[in-house]
């Protein structure tokens, strides 16, 4: 099944936004399989935006990224990616719709809570990058089991 790797961001993490983007995961139907709160240290910051290292914003993207911490996420279900994204909006708050997590709670382009992979590839990357094959949980979910 398909799996991508999403990330409140800091600035999410103050704003007591886990709960709200957690919980829209989870109606949506997609299934959570790891998950930690986290300050990431600057040189993996470095390594997961990587492909914007000769980006002018590049360093106080670091510098924001390693602000204070994030919640980590791994998520699964059919078409997870490209729905996650979607489900977030684009980068820039500016330009997301509304009903989107950034259209919702972002404003400007440095702080847009949320990470999402953007390919199968960087879902697989990140995933290694962040858990490292460790934490993560296969589970049956069966709600009338549960009630
Ligand atoms: P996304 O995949 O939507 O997270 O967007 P990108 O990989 O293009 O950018 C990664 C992060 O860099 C964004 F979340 C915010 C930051 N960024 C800027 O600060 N300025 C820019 O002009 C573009 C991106």
């Amino acid at each position: 099944m398909e799996k991508t790797f999403l990330m409140v961001k800091p600035d999410g993490v103050q704003r007591n936004l886990i709960g709200e983007i957690v919980s829209r995961f989870e109606k949506k139907g997609f299934q959570l399989v790891g998950a930690k709160l986290m300050q990431i240290p600057t040189e993996l910051a470095e390594e997961h935006y990587g492909e914007h290292k000769e980006r002018p914003f590049f360093g106080e993207l670091v510098e924001f990224i390693t602000s204070g911490p994030v919640f980590a996420m791994v998520w699964q279900g059919e078409n997870v990616i490209a729905t996650a994204r979607h489900m977030m909006g684009a980068t820039n708050p500016k330009d997301a719709a509304p009903g989107t997590i950034r259209g919702e709670y972002g404003v400007i382009v440095g702080k847009n809570i949320i990470h999402g992979s953007d390919s199968s590839e960087s879902a697989e990357r990140e995933i290694g990058l962040f858990f490292n094959g460790e934490g993560l949980v296969e589970y049956k979910r069966d709600v009338n089991n549960w009630i």
